[in-house]
């Protein structure tokens, strides 16, 4: 079960359930299937008494498993699924709390840290604003609570996860009249609370994850399947403020969906986020102009004409990023075994490569294009550095097809240059922006010198720590970590967006924004503590962490 095999290794198998299995053409008499049904219900069930001591029902639509009619002879005979299916739990561990690293144990103190201020000033709203000691509503779903549940978990929090878990049993209300970003919610709450359903087999969270799930499906009705941007939760009616869906929303909540579809075994969820996919790869294929069959689209999409808008900016940093790492994560999460994911994503790798990489001073970086593919700019948003992580992981699962390490080795650059972006800067924090020219290399324009604390080059330490297992990702990290914990931390509780990361040289002090963001414990935090980590815990052969860092199991459908 190493990295570099290839799927086929994640469900667990009928056999081991100690039931037999159907095949296709084989022949049942109905008396027989009708036990078959039994003995999977059962041991179903059995799976989720054994590991969760508090059960809820499921909504009634997750429920509708009658036994299949008597069948005729040489028929196909599916194997009927347990309630919900089970999942494969072999690489479900939390690292052993005596054997943190000194590391790691610093990391824990940030989240108990993080954590505190958040339960003390702003308990079921969706952020912490740390400076005025008081809670922030965005999404109007506890995003905070729903983005750390699997962290919580990870860490043992086990008071702290309870508090949580009850306030989404018992707060968490899904379906209140309140129009919601699709993404945002997707990534952060039904990517947060699947995970957390993944990792404790508590179908608390399965529960508020379905109905979530069904209460956004109308964001995948439009015209084209391209998906619109916001859905109101009560009325579900769904629609673009603005127009225009942006690449990365649009192409970033598959594989939320799809773990949905399989878990809840509804099949409908899986052909919308397909129908969603194919929609916009369409709108690739009849694209003109210079960047046709380069594997880029630009930053926007229309989900009534399912055309995307010319001219846009082609960016790996804001509204175009996880376009590309969730090409790469489709075919991960069933396995490997949705080949046309791959070929998409080796494609836009090829393009990324032509396009967007440049060197200037010594350091590699991702620019943008404009004007159809006709002007650069050199340009890289601190959430380009994603794409190091990606790149990695990729390779250790063959995506790389140059046969040359050539992904990589193009990872490793990044990476180095995204490290460079904190070490540049007298706080040791990287810019919400780089810019780059030839006879300065990377340099910070005073509007993009802000810092959100966000995830994205620990991110990528981590893959390239689990990948290389080179020291030097692990030490990046360390320097980084403490750079956010001297700047960030806040007295009071909670840790704060810094305003400017170079230092008011009267002061040497950082002034803050009132804001933590959630991703600052679902992510940022998490990729720190599993950078430090030496347990080898929620292993990449067997999870897909969504672009909100919450782990998945992988499954074959
Ligand atoms: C997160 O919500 C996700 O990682 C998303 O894909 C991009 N932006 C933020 C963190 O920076």
């Amino acid at each position: 079960r190493s990295p570099s095999h290839h799927g086929r290794m994640h469900v667990i198998q009928v056999e081991d359930l100690g039931r037999p299995q159907t095949r296709r053409g084989m022949v049942l008499a109905g008396p027989v299937l009708a036990a078959l049904v039994g003995v999977v219900a059962a041991v179903g069930l059995a799976l989720q008494n054994s590991t969760s001591p508090q059960q809820t029902e499921l909504p009634a639509a997750s429920l509708v498993h009658s036994s299949p009619p008597l069948l005729d002879q040489h028929v196909e005979v599916p194997v009927p699924p347990p309630l919900p299916r089970p999942l494969d739990l072999a690489g479900v561990a939390r690292p052993r709390p005596e054997d943190w690293t000194v590391r790691q144990r610093a990391v824990v103190d940030a989240i108990h840290w993080s954590w505190q201020g958040y339960r003390k000033y702003a308990w079921g709203s969706d952020e912490l604003q740390p400076l005025t000691m008081d809670g922030h509503d965005w999404l109007g779903v506890g995003l905070t609570i729903c983005d750390s549940l699997d962290l919580l978990w990870l860490i043992h929090a086990d008071d702290e996860l309870r508090h949580a878990r009850d306030w989404v049993d018992e707060r968490l209300e899904v379906r209140q009249d309140n129009v919601v970003n699709f993404f945002e919610t997707t990534i952060r709450v039904l990517g947060g609370l699947l995970s957390a359903y993944a990792l404790t087999q508590d179908t608390v969270y399965l529960t508020k994850a379905t109905e979530l799930g069904l209460a956004m499906q109308p964001a995948f009705l439009s015209k084209s399947g391209v998906p619109f941007s916001d859905v109101n939760l009560k009325t579900q009616e769904a629609f673009n403020p603005s127009g225009s869906s942006s690449l990365a929303e649009a192409t970033s909540v598959q594989l939320e969906y799809k773990f949905l579809s399989h878990v809840t075994d509804n099949p409908d969820l899986r052909r919308l986020s397909e129908t969603s996919m194919r929609a916009v790869l369409e709108a690739g294929k009849v694209m003109g102009g210079e960047l046709a069959d380069t594997g880029l689209f630009p930053m926007f999409i229309s989900p009534s004409t399912g055309k995307f808008s010319s001219g846009e900016r082609v960016s790996l940093g804001a509204r175009g990023d996880s376009y590309y790492e969730y090409l790469l994560k489709q075919w991960l999460i069933t396995g490997c075994t949705e080949p046309e994911y791959l070929v998409e994503y080796q494609r836009a790798v090829d393009g990324i490569r032509k396009h967007l990489v440049r060197t200037a001073g010594g350091y590699t970086y991702l620019g943008e294009v404009l004007d159809n593919g006709k002007r650069f700019s050199p340009k890289m948003d601190h959430l380009a550095c994603f794409l190091a992580g990606t790149l990695a992981l990729g390779h250790a699962f063959g995506a790389d097809a140059t046969g040359e390490s050539t992904h990589l080795a193009l990872a490793e650059e990044l990476a180095d240059s995204c490290i460079h972006g904190y070490t540049m800067t007298s706080t040791g924090l990287a810019p919400e922006i780089w810019w780059f020219s030839d006879a300065q290399g990377p340099y910070i324009k005073p509007n993009d010198a802000f810092s959100l604390l966000r995830p994205e080059t620990i991110e990528s330490l981590f893959y390239l720590w689990r990948v290389t297992k080179q020291d030097k990702y692990r030490d990046a990290g360390w320097q980084i970590f403490q750079a956010f914990d001297r700047h960030a931390r806040v007295e009071t509780g909670g840790y704060a967006a810094v305003e400017n990361v170079t230092f008011n040289p009267a002061t040497e002090q950082v002034s803050h924004r009132n804001k933590m963001e959630s991703f600052w414990l679902g992510e940022t935090l998490k990729y720190f503590f599993l950078l430090f980590d030496d347990q080898d815990t929620l292993p990449l052969s067997h999870f897909v962490f969504n672009t909100e860092a919450h782990p998945l199991p992988m499954w074959e459908w």
